[in-house]
């Protein structure tokens, strides 16, 4: 299992880490996922395969919250 932190800068509130957990929750291979808005950053564990750290920040990007690199 893979796990990485990252700082997602455009989360601003409770809907923004509602959205972020739901929508990468449900890729495939997604063990875990908690975004926080103090902080904003978002801790995700993952398998690998069957999803990927670059399939998952495509996710991110998609749905409107880019990682910061
Ligand atoms: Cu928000």
């Amino acid at each position: 299992m893979a796990s990485k932190t990252v700082k997602v800068p455009k989360i601003s509130c409770g809907h923004c880490t509602s959205t972020i957990e739901r929508e990468v929750g449900e890729l495939e291979g997604i063990n875990f996922v908690k975004a926080d808005k103090e902080s904003k950053m978002v801790t995700i564990d993952w398998n690998e395969p069957p999803v990927t750290w670059a399939q998952i920040t495509a996710l991110l990007t998609e749905i409107g919250y880019p990682a910061e690199v």
